[in-house]
């Protein structure tokens, strides 16, 4: 049989006896393998091989130890490249998304992955809208969603909110107009109120998560401590006498030489009909820029022609805009201190501002804590007892307070657009904003909508629009906004818990979820260590809260897999360096591709793909098949051979080679960073260590356990071989034979007077008095005419002699 038929015969009896679907029989020990799931783009590519590859072993690998395995795939399958491939080729969203799912599913199928296909869900099923909007619902009626008015990507020629990725170079990607930051209403959820838990329980993920993403995780809440106070203005503006700031850094406050506002500032606005032209249009200009872009370009500002006075020296401080103040931060203003931070300085150097220095140092900006200087009577102190003595003083006097700020904002959920989950709100002339009553739910979306690039296609959608109020029964209006698609991918991995026949009634099933979760391996790309990541584990928290899940964190250990390049980059349609992962498979097959991804590279390692190395994969495949057939393996046997003692050193080392092998598998499977390589290697030495010796018995054995070993990664070949040699009997968790891995010789050092002079081989257990005897045969010729005057044998190490 050819390798591809082989492969399809296999992937056939898998899908048919439902081998690989999880058990409900809850007494048994679990595991939850988790891959990132997919977003149906149309085709797979080598990025989703390598990481079902990841999963698919360590699902095969603990199915294998007797584990009840959950190991899920479904579809992320909301968001924006549906609306574009719809604007582009007037298919509908829906349509597009289900053909690329079904597309991919049968690719994946193709490669033979143990997914628990009963488990598999697509985000944009009506039935998990319905319980994504029951838990929205819960979530609004706990204080945690509000709206507010926030600064969104407007393209004023289409009318319509553009996402980040959509705005290039300033400009809306579609019709090339200057895009321009429009306030408008937008639904949050408050995930700052869980921002010191998110914070805390990162601890606990010590070891089991990368560094570098815990650190990423920290610095994106960026919990700081520090001071607001505030600066009087020299003369009131309007409603507004004083200006207040936050800061981290109390100790340099002798050191400010001015002020700076966000351009957002509510002070700005008051003050921006007194400004000449030049000034106004490049605050403008300012506010029209995302924050993004702002920073990224160099510090700009405009003076605002008015002071502030320094709380503690009373001095006239020039007040700013500044491209570098954020409205969402602290106050939105700051106190700059030039000589010891990087954006104050370089804007001071721009604008001809004074630089004064408060903490010792040769150079600057010196941005380091220090000793006080310039300091009136703070001067001498260390940055950080004169921060505790300043803030001090700030209370004692009710100048200011000690304050924790995060970077963290709350999540702003709402997307103007159409594929996506649409939130469940009404809007009531008379009861105001009120949940949909949840036996209405699911909202679904309206299939016969004009999707055209131009504003929210719901928005203009009047059935859908019109909407009873749950309260009064009067007309109401239905919120036409759709959640952001981190939402759904923010439970999707609890919601696989639940079986499919729970899933109409229930958000997630109670026994399974407790039985099922935490997920024990979660393989994901390192783009997500931000966002995903974070959303995923505030969700957990919050629907622990309302009494869904015990789990407070969701994914006990975290693989962050590296970039699949070629030639030095990363694959991608627009680098033109793809390799198509179908062609692999009709070229190789899948377990060829299989091999090859996992022996290029340890997982966290970039990938760099190697045509001659996939050659050696498949190579690999065809010796296994073709020794078995050389050795008549292929008689299938009903036990195991006993090996008898007495052989000969090649089958001994063979034999030692092969558990060498089976032990690297269970090392390497129970490590962190799963390093297959290391495995695959050991396997071929033990391939080679068979090919060395014709003892048959040996050779069962040797198969035995190396199917065993490769069946996670080269499941097709491996079930073949082992159905044909031992008709699958057995073929689950092996004892490691210590006595098969001893060693029978070991080689010892001769040194004269320190020097190493030769090398001889023993046999275990001899004395020293052979070995002496041993010792001085192979070094001989170094010892005519000399006097031993010293024989020293350190045990499995060296023979040293000294000598005159
Ligand atoms: C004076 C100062 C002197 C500062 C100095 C730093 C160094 P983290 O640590 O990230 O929390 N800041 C405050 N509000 C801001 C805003 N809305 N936009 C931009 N910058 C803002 O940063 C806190 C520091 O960032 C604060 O401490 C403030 O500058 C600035 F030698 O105050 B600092
Ligand atoms: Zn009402």
């Amino acid at each position: 049989m050819k390798i591809r038929d082989i492969e399809k015969k296999w992937q056939d009896f898998w899908e048919n006896s439902g081998e690989y679907e999880p058990k409900d029989d809850f007494s048994l020990p679990k595991k939850y393998i988790l891959s990132m799931f997919p977003y149906p783009s149309g085709n797979i590519h080598m990025g989703h091989v390598r990481n079902y590859c990841i999963s698919d072993a360590l699902a095969r690998f603990y199915r294998k130890k007797g584990f009840n395995v959950l190991h899920p795939i479904g579809w992320d399958a909301f968001g924006m490249p549906a609306e574009n491939a719809a604007i582009k080729h007037k298919t509908h969203p829906k349509e597009w998304t289900y053909s690329n799912i079904e597309n991919m599913k049968k690719q994946l199928y193709s490669l033979g992955f143990s997914f628990s296909k009963s488990r598999d869900l697509a985000t944009c099923d009506p039935i998990y809208s319905k319980w994504e909007q029951s838990l929205f619902i819960d979530m609004w009626e706990r204080g945690l969603v509000y709206r507010k008015k926030g600064f969104l990507n407007w393209c004023p020629n289409d009318k319509t909110v553009l996402a980040n990725e959509q705005v290039i170079e300033g400009k809306c990607w579609r019709c090339d107009t200057q895009v321009i930051q429009k306030e408008m209403y937008q639904y949050y959820i408050k995930i700052t109120q869980y921002a010191d838990e998110l914070l805390k329980c990162l601890d606990e993920l010590k070891d089991k998560w990368p560094n570098q993403v815990l650190t990423m995780q920290r610095n994106w809440v960026g919990k700081s401590n520090g001071l607001t106070f505030s600066f009087k203005l020299e003369k009131a503006c309007g409603d507004i006498s004083e200006v207040e700031v936050f800061t981290t850094r109390a100790d340099t406050i002798f050191g400010v030489s001015y002020c700076a506002l966000a351009p957002e500032h509510p002070l700005v606005k008051n003050l921006l009909d007194s400004l000449d032209d030049d000034r106004k249009s490049i605050i403008i200009r300012m506010q029209n820029t995302s924050n993004k872009d702002r920073s990224m370009q160099k510090k700009e500002g405009v003076s605002l022609g008015i002071n502030v006075i320094h709380p503690l020296t009373n001095e006239l401080i020039p007040l700013y805009v500044a491209n570098f103040v954020l409205m969402g931060y602290g106050s939105g203003a700051v106190m700059s201190v030039p000589a010891h931070d990087e954006r104050d300085y370089e804007f001071a150097k721009e604008y001809s501002l004074p630089i004064k220095q408060v903490i010792k140092s040769d150079v600057l900006p010196y941005c380091d804590d220090g000793e006080l200087i310039n300091s009136q009577n703070y001067n001498g102190l260390d940055s950080k007892s004169a921060r505790e003595r300043i803030i001090q003083y700030f209370t004692d006097n009710n100048l200011g307070k000690a304050v924790v700020n995060y970077k963290l904002r709350d999540w702003g959920v709402s997307r103007q657009r159409y594929w996506g989950t649409p939130i469940p709100l009404i809007h009531c002339d008379t009861c105001g904003i009120v949940p949909e009553s949840k036996e209405n739910l699911p909202i679904k979306l309206p299939e016969d909508v004009v999707i055209d690039g131009e504003g929210n296609p719901l928005d203009k959608h009047h059935s859908f629009k019109k909407c009873i109020c749950p309260k009064c029964k009067g007309e109401a209006v239905r919120e036409t906004d759709t959640l952001d698609t981190f939402v759904e991918s923010s439970w999707y991995f609890l919601r696989y818990t639940t079986p499919l026949d729970k899933r109409d009634s229930m958000l997630l099933h109670k026994e399974s979820e407790e039985y099922w979760m935490n997920v024990d391996e979660y393989v994901g790309g390192i783009e997500h260590a931000i966002l995903h990541l974070l959303y995923s584990r505030f969700f957990t928290k919050v629907l622990r809260d309302i009494g869904y899940t015990k789990s407070s964190e969701p994914f006990m250990h975290l693989l962050t897999q590296g970039m699949v390049t070629k030639d030095g980059a990363k694959m991608s349609k627009s680098k033109g360096n793809v390799v198509d992962p179908n062609d692999i498979i009709n070229d190789y097959g899948a377990d060829s591709a299989r091999l090859f991804i996992l022996f290029a590279a340890p997982p966290i390692k970039e990938l760099e793909w190697n045509d001659s190395a996939l050659d050696g994969a498949y190579r690999f495949i065809n010796r296994l098949i073709s020794k078995a057939n050389n050795m008549n393996l292929i008689e299938p046997i009903e036990s195991l051979p006993n090996i008898e003692v007495s052989l000969s050193k090649n089958e001994k080392y063979a034999r030692k080679k092969v558990y060498e092998a089976l032990k690297k598998s269970n090392e390497v499977f129970s490590s962190s960073e799963y390093p297959f390589n290391t495995l695959i290697a050991a396997t071929m030495e033990a391939l080679n260590a068979l090919s060395e010796q014709d003892n048959v018995d040996i050779w069962r054995e040797g198969y035995f356990i190396l199917l065993n070993i490769l069946e996670p990664i080269i499941p097709h070949i491996c079930w073949e071989l082992s159905d044909k040699c031992f008709k699958r009997a057995n073929f689950c968790d092996i004892p490691v034979k210590q006595e098969a891995l001893k060693e029978d010789s070991i080689m010892l050092a001769v040194t004269i007077n320190g020097k190493r002079r030769g090398e001889i081989e023993v046999e275990l257990g001899i004395s020293n008095e052979e070995i002496l005897i041993k010792a001085k045969e192979s070094v001989a010729k170094w010892l005519e005419d000399k006097e031993i005057l010293k024989e020293i044998v350190v045990p499995n190490k060296l023979v040293n002699l000294v000598v005159k």
